[in-house]
Order: structure tokens, then sequence, then C-alpha cells
């Protein structure tokens, strides 16, 4: 009788033991997911493919029906496609800063459009993701856009070019400074102009022309290509740029031929470094203006340059990762692949983009573009890859490019930080749906704030639209409350319905941001 009592007690312990077990770790609530230290680091090369403006809504796995992208559609079919993927900024230098940094680009007053001359906005201090990467012995390099500054101010372009990517971790560089319209039109291979000859200086200046050269305003009949707002500086290759620039005639580099250039110094890049772990960051300049297609592109998709530098990036994509198979790499190499803001038509030139788009919708369900606060802006395209590593499937979770650098060094076994970085690992690698709860979203110098399903945009002066581009820019008097899940297309502004989540919304927003409670108040007094 005893023995049978001390049996049921032992049993009884046991199950306490059990329970306490699962109220301590075996259930994970949403609010339980701190990170979990990977105990088992790995040493896969890492490589970001970053598009330039690519909007949520212009892949094939993203519901495009007028545009044909294969070889992306292959590579988000074999990994993990998010659907809520953001980029920190609606445009090029904010996202480009966060991305590497992990730092939101609104705590850093420079990042913001940069033209070519202006000096590094990254710390050559600051953690970014090759350092991280290049501490755990990892070989580092990007091939691609830049646009986060150079030197300190007062750039030599015809010494070595410091501080750049060369000084913030990358032990590899091959870059175009800013973007493909503005100057220097020459790409730069670890500080150095490329094909620089020093018999022909280059000289450049974003304020004044230097005499007798032509620009775009003056100058029409030299132009291939027509300038409809801005871009009517310097004329390289009958292209009119932002920014005047002379000399540097053999550095000059071809627009045609920029896909492919990049393509092979990639390719280069893997072939150099396949015995060893590498990090490449493959920053693409399509779909950006000036929108030069390669002649064999001319024409692919129907849709005129913007449709076809589209076509050729999904092909310089598919290039690359051949590439990665025919090395034996694709099992042993994570491949992220996203874009820096979301799409634009006419961002300057008369190329056509408006005029033969077609049916195609470059965002998507999603409002807005570049330069916007609502969703299109920042909503971008989000795949993770990893052959025999990341089941395919679909990822519903909150996740930001801002955390790639928390994520990375968690796999890799490094415990560096972003200051705005979550560790969302075993997210990006599809083993958790358990994404962000919040971010704050930035568009040339204003905030939003999306929550769980939620997005909030603050008051803004200016214009409701920029008319130039004929985006939406999310300004308004008032605040906006929008129900994504609901409503994606952000149609029906929930505000005045909704004043508890607004406040609760503007409360989280506001610590986050540090932006005091001007904006509560302001909605008190309503
Ligand atoms: C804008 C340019 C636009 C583009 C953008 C940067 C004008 C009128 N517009 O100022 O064409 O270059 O800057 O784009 O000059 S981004 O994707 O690099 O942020
Ligand atoms: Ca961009």
């Amino acid at each position: 009788m005893q023995k049978f009592f001390v049996q049921r007690r032992i049993r009884f312990t046991y199950m306490i033991i059990f329970i306490g077990i699962l109220l301590s770790g075996g259930c994970k609530t949403k609010e339980e997911k701190a990170p979990v230290k990977n105990d088992s680091p790995e040493r896969p090369n890492i490589v970001i493919i970053y598009a330039d403006d690519l909007g949520y809504g212009e892949l094939g796995v993203y519901g495009a029906t007028e545009l044909k992208t294969p070889n992306l559609d292959k590579l988000a079919n074999g990994g993990m496609r998010f659907t809520k993927g953001y980029a920190s900024s609606a445009t090029c230098t904010p996202s480009r800063y966060a991305l590497l940094t992990g730092t939101y680009p609104w705590r850093n007053k420079s990042a913001k459009i940069l033209p070519g001359t202006a000096p590094l906005i990254i710390d050559t201090a600051q953690m970014t993701i090759p350092r991280m990467l290049r501490e755990q012995g990892y070989k580092t390099g990007i091939v691609g856009k830049w646009h986060l500054g150079l030197g300190n101010g007062n750039v030599n372009w015809n010494e070595r070019i410091a501080p750049g990517p060369n000084e913030v971790g990358f032990e590899q560089s091959y870059i175009m400074a800013a973007t493909q319209d503005r100057v220097p039109t020459v790409y730069i291979q670890n500080g150095k102009v490329f094909k620089l000859d020093p018999d022909d200086p280059i000289l450049v200046n974003y304020d004044t022309n230097f005499p007798g050269e032509p620009t775009g305003l003056d100058n029409p009949e030299l132009l291939k290509m027509k300038w409809h707002h801005g871009h009517n500086n310097s004329i390289v290759n009958g292209i009119p740029r932002i920014g005047f620039m002379k000399g540097g005639e053999s550095a000059k580099w071809v627009d045609e031929d920029m896909a492919d250039t990049f393509l092979a110094e990639a390719q280069k890049y893997v072939a150099a470094h396949k015995a060893e772990p590498f990090f490449l960051y493959y920053a693409l300049q399509q779909p950006h203006v000036p929108r030069t297609p390669h002649p064999r592109f001319e024409g692919a998709s129907g849709m005129g340059p913007r449709g076809d530098v589209i076509v050729e990036a999904d092909w310089v994509v598919g290039e690359f990762i051949n590439t990665l198979e025919s090395e034996g790499l694709l099992e042993n190499t994570l491949i992220v692949f996203s874009s820096d803001n979301g799409p634009v038509l006419n961002d300057g030139y008369y190329d056509d983009a408006v005029e033969k788009l077609g049916n195609h919708k470059p965002a998507g369900p999603l409002r807005g573009g570049k330069y916007s606060l609502f969703e299109a802006g920042t909503r971008v395209p989000f795949i993770t890859y990893w052959k025999g590593r990341i089941s395919p499937g679909v990822s519903d979770a909150l996740v930001s490019q801002l955390d790639l650098l928390t994520s990375l060094a968690n796999l890799v076994g490094s415990d560096k930080k972003g200051e705005d970085s979550e560790d969302l690992l075993d997210v990006f690698l599809g083993k958790s749906n358990m994404g962000r709860d919040q971010i704050v979203l930035e568009a040339t110098s204003r905030t939003a704030f999306r929550q769980g399903d939620w997005a909030m945009i603050p008051p803004y002066d200016g214009p409701s639209i920029n008319q130039s581009v004929n985006i939406e820019l999310g300004n308004d008097n008032e605040y906006q409350l929008y129900n994504l899940e609901e409503d994606i297309g952000q149609q029906n502004n929930l505000a005045e319905s909704h004043p508890l989540k607004l406040k609760e919304m503007i409360a989280t927003y506001e610590e986050i941001r540090g932006n005091g409670t001007d904006n509560l108040e302001a909605l008190e007094l309503k």
C-alpha cells in the first residue's frame, strides 16, 4: 500500500517537472521569442543580391503575369519567399545603410539620397555585415552599386579614394560610386578608378559645370535619351546625368554593358574564393534609371527599357546561380535576394516606362511606390535560398533587411549585433514564423510605423503626390491608420474609427523613434 503511494508520488513529481519544462520553453509565446543562440555555427558562403527600385509586384512569384522572371521565380520556389519583407527606406542610400549596419537610417542624418561626391556615411568603426563576417574568417567582397558615399568630403578621383567599402569591411570592391544617373560614370576597383588614364584626369562637381563641356540642358542634339526632370547636367554616352564631370574618357562605363560587367566581376569573385567561406554583396543597378538594357535584351519584355532591364536582371541572377552550381557551391551558399526600395516608372527620363507598362503592376496590390510612406515604398521582394537547407515555402513573417546583420552573425557564431537588427535566423531559414512585431519605415526623411497587421502614418505637410514621378507620397494632415490584413491597398483610413489602436501605435512608435509626445498631443487635441 505504502509502495503504491510512493510510486504515485514519484509519478506526480515527474508530471510536475514535465509541465514545468513545457511552461519554461516547450511552448514559446510571441513575447518569449528571445533569440536562441545557434549552438552549431556554420560557415556557408553568403550572397546578398540587391536590386535597385524593383517593386513588390515585379516577379512572377509575386504575382506578375506580364513580365517573365523565370530565374528569380525558380530561386523563390526553391527557397523561402517572404510576403512581408521590408527595405528600411523608400530610397536607396538609407536602405543600403540599414542593410549593411543593422541600424535604422533615420538615426543617421546623412543617410539620404547622396550625390556622387558625398563623403562616406558609414563610420569606419561601425559594425557591418562584411566586418562581422570578416572577423569570422570570411572573405568579403562587393560588386555593383555603392551609393553610401566615398572619401571625407573632397575626393580626388585620380588618387586612391578612401574611406569607402574597403574601409568598412569589404576586402575587395568593384563598384559604381553612386547611381547610374550620377557622375562620376566610372567603375572604382578597390578605391581606384578602373582603367583611368593618368593623362586624362577626372574632375567632378555637383554645383557648376566645367567651361566648354556640353550639358543635357544646353545640348539636346547630343542626347540619345531625353531627360524629363532633373538629369540635365553632363552628358555621358548620349545620356544626360546628375552632376558635372570632365575627363576620364578611357574609364567611362558603357551603360549597356553594365549588367555583363558586374556579372563577370561577381563570377570572378566566386571562382577566386570558392575554397573559402566568402560573402558577396552583389548590388545590381537595375531597374533604376537610366534603363539601358544590353542590345540582346532590347524588346525582351515588350514593355520598353524598364521591363527589358528587369528581364536582364533576372538573366544575370540566373547566370550567377549557374556559376555557383557549376562550382559545386549551391548546397553551401545562403542566397538572399531583395530590393532597396519600391518601384517608380518615370524617374527622370523619357523611356516609355509609363507608356508601355500595359497591365503590369510594379507594386502589385500595394499603394504608393518609391519615395512613398505607403506600403509600396518599402515592401519589396524578399527571398532566402539555401539548397538542401531551406525547405521551399512562403513566409508571412514580418522581416526587415535590418535583421540580416544579427541573424547572419548568429548563423556563423558571432555575437555581433546591429542596433536595430533582430535575430530572425530561424525565420530566414524557414524554421520559424515568428518575425518582428513592428518596424519603423522611412521615406525621404519622414517615417511611418508598422505593427502586426497595422500601418500608421503620422501627419506630414507637403504634397500628397510627387507630380514628377506621379507617386502618392503618403502625406496627409491627418493621422492614417490601415489594417493591412483586410486592406492591403491602404484605401480605408481607420484612424477615426479605431482611436485606441491609433493611440497605442503612436505611443510605441514614438518610444522607438524618440519624437517626444508632440504627435500624441496633436491627436488628443483633435
Ligand atoms: C532622385 C533622382 C532620381 C534617382 C533618385 C535616387 C532627380 C530629379 N531624381 O533625386 O532619378 O536618381 O534620386 O534613386 O534627380 S535611389 O534609388 O538611388 O535612391
Ligand atoms: Ca533604389
